[in-house]
C-alpha cells in the first residue's frame, strides 16, 4: 500500500512484475483507464507499434468506488488481482496484463509493460532504439520523479514542506522540458517513449494536475513550446483516440474524494488541443 512517511505520499511497489512473452493472439489482455496516465502510456504504444490485434484491451469504468475499477462485463479488477494472489493486501490498480491462458496477471509493472511491447513484441517505429536507451533512461527517470510522480505527490502532500518540494520538481521539470523543446520536435531526435510519458502527464496538467492537484504556479499553456510538442503530440492518432478529457475529469475529480470531498467537475478549463 501508498505510505505517508514525514508528510510525503510513497507510491505502492508494482507487485507482478513478471515479464511479457511473445505475442501470442488473444492471450494477454491489458486492463487500462481512460482516466490514468499510467495505463494510457500503454494504449498509445499498443496503437503506435500497430499491436491491437495481438494485445486485447478492456476499459474499466472511470468512477472507481469502494470496490475499486469495474470491468466491462461486470465485476471488479480486484477479482483478478485476488485470483493471482489471494493475499494480496496492496491497491488494484490499472495499468495490469492478465493472461488469459494461466488465468493470472501477469505484470502490473506499468514502467516496464511499454519497454516489453517496444523490445520483444516489435512494430515500428522503435521507441526505444539501443542507441538512445540510455538518454531515455535518464530523461524517464528524471521525468517519474520530476513530472509523472511529483504531481501525485503534490496532490496528496500531507504536509506544506512536502507539497512545496513535490510543487518545485513540478515546476523544475516543466522547465527542464521547454528548453529542452525549444526548436525540437521531440525530446529526442525522435518520437521516443519519453514523449509517451512526458505526453500523458502533460494532457492532464491544466485540466486536473493544476487545479485538483495544486500544481497551480504556471499553466501548461504558459509554456510555449511545452504546450506546442503537448499539442503535436495530440494530433498523432495514438495519442488523441486514447485521451479521453471526460474520462480524466470525472475520474480525478469523483474518485479522490479525500482531496475533493464533495466530488464536484469542474466546467473548465476551456483549452483549445488543435494545432
Ligand atoms: N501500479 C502503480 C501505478 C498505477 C496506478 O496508480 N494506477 C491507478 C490509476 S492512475 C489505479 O489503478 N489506482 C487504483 C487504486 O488506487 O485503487 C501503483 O501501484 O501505484
Amino acid at each position: 500500500m501508498d505510505a505517508v512517511r514525514d508528510g510525503r505520499w510513497v507510491r505502492q511497489a508494482n507487485h507482478f512484475t513478471d515479464r511479457l512473452g511473445p505475442p501470442e493472439p488473444g492471450r494477454y489482455r491489458l486492463y487500462a483507464s481512460y482516466a490514468c496516465p499510467w495505463a494510457q502510456r500503454v494504449l498509445i504504444v499498443r496503437e503506435l507499434l500497430g499491436l491491437q490485434d495481438l494485445l486485447d484491451v478492456a476499459i474499466v469504468d472511470p468512477i472507481r468506488d469502494e470496490r475499486g475499477w469495474r470491468v466491462p462485463g461486470g465485476g471488479f479488477l480486484s477479482e483478478l488481482y485476488l485470483a493471482t494472489d489471494p493475499g494480496f493486501e496492496g491497491r488494484h490498480t490499472v495499468p495490469c496484463v492478465w493472461d488469459v491462458k494461466e488465468r493470472r496477471i501477469v505484470t502490473n509493472d506499468f514502467p516496464q509493460i511499454t519497454l516489453d511491447l517496444e523490445t520483444r513484441w516489435g512494430g515500428t517505429p522503435d521507441l526505444y532504439p539501443k542507441e538512445l536507451r540510455d538518454g531515455i533512461d535518464a530523461v524517464n527517470d528524471r521525468l517519474y520523479h520530476g513530472l509523472n510522480n511529483a504531481v501525485y505527490e503534490a496532490g496528496f502532500a500531507r504536509s506544506q514542506e512536502a507539497y512545496e518540494d513535490a510543487v518545485r520538481r513540478v515546476f523544475a521539470t516543466l522547465d527542464f522540458l521547454e528548453e529542452r523543446l525549444t526548436g525540437s520536435e521531440f525530446l529526442f531526435d525522435r518520437l521516443t517513449e519519453s514523449d509517451v510519458r512526458a505526453y500523458t502527464t502533460l494532457a492532464r496538467f491544466d485540466t486536473v494536475y493544476y487545479a485538483h492537484f495544486k500544481c497551480s504556479v504556471r499553466r501548461l499553456t504558459d509554456y510555449p513550446a511545452v504546450w506546442a510538442y503537448a499539442r503535436r503530440l495530440y494530433a498523432i492518432p495514438a495519442f488523441r483516440e486514447t485521451t479521453d478529457f471526460d474520462h480524466i475529469k470525472r475520474h480525478y475529480y469523483m474518485t479522490q474524494t479525500t482531496i475533493n470531498p464533495n466530488r464536484l467537475v469542474p466546467l473548465g478549463p476551456e483549452l483549445d488541443w488543435s494545432l
